[in-house]
């Protein structure tokens, strides 16, 4: 604790370095949301049962979007939206072909399971060392992100005998990526006072507390969650 009140003490939000930084983290965040936002629209369609709620979600983050906006400006930053839009490349792209294909169990998983787990494996670990702005915002960000969340497990948990292959698929296909974002953030994510390690424990705790709710055994989620890991 003691370390962490020096750590931030020691940050300086005005600093070259940490906008710079800061550029590219907050235009992910933003690309995030953004993203997010249009996932749950699809979801919509995909699910008309649950077309209200998943459209309620999708106003949900583009309120995140301009909450994370307003941080930026709030830094005198602007966000390098060009880098950002390459670091969600390669879970966009899946998530575009499996909506083509119908393929809601994997829609699901890449959006409300794997970005939900990592923007609230994220959030969490930013809100400590954040200004204080941001972290006000990101605060009330990050109670809305468990209910989104929320909806996969309830929704994976009721269908989850069926789902359960292409659960598997999917998390075969898109974990990987997890860490190779990770991994492209590590550096501007250590200016912010975010520490790798944290981020990648954070996440996996979320990420198997998700599964172990949906229905997986233990046995299970060890395989599933640390898949890919191994390469990074
Ligand atoms: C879904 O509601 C939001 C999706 C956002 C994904 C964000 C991923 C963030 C990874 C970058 C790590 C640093 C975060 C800093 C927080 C401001
Ligand atoms: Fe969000
Ligand atoms: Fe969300």
């Amino acid at each position: 604790m003691q370390q962490l009140v020096e750590q931030i003490e020691k940050i300086d939000f005005q600093s070259a370095e940490y906008k710079d930084a800061y550029s590219r983290i907050n235009a992910i965040v933003i690309e995030g949301e953004q993203e997010a936002h249009e996932n749950y629209i699809t979801l919509a369609d995909l699910l008309p049962d649950s077309k209200d709620k998943l459209i309620q979600l999708s106003k949900m983050e583009s309120r995140h979007k301009k909450g994370f906006e307003a941080c930026g400006r709030n830094l005198k930053v602007t966000p390098d939206l060009e880098f950002a839009k390459k670091f969600f490349s390669g879970l966009h792209q899946n998530f575009q072909t499996a909506a083509k294909e119908g393929k809601v169990v994997t829609c699901l998983l890449i959006q409300s399971l794997i970005i939900e787990c990592f923007a609230i494996a994220a959030y969490n670990i930013y809100i400590p060392v954040a200004d204080e702005f941001a972290r006000k915002i990101t605060e009330g960000v990050v109670k809305e992100e468990y209910s989104h969340l929320n909806f996969g497990e309830v929704w994976l948990k009721a269908n989850f005998e069926e789902s359960k292959k292409e659960l598997e698929e999917a998390n075969r296909q898109n974990l990987p990526i997890v860490w190779q974002m990770l991994n492209k953030v590590a550096d501007d994510a250590r200016v912010l006072a975010m520490e790798k390690e944290a981020l990648v424990e954070d996440f996996m705790i979320q990420y198997g507390e998700a599964l172990s709710n949906i229905g997986f055994t233990t046995r299970d989620i060890m395989r599933l969650s640390a898949y890919g890991l191994a390469t990074v």
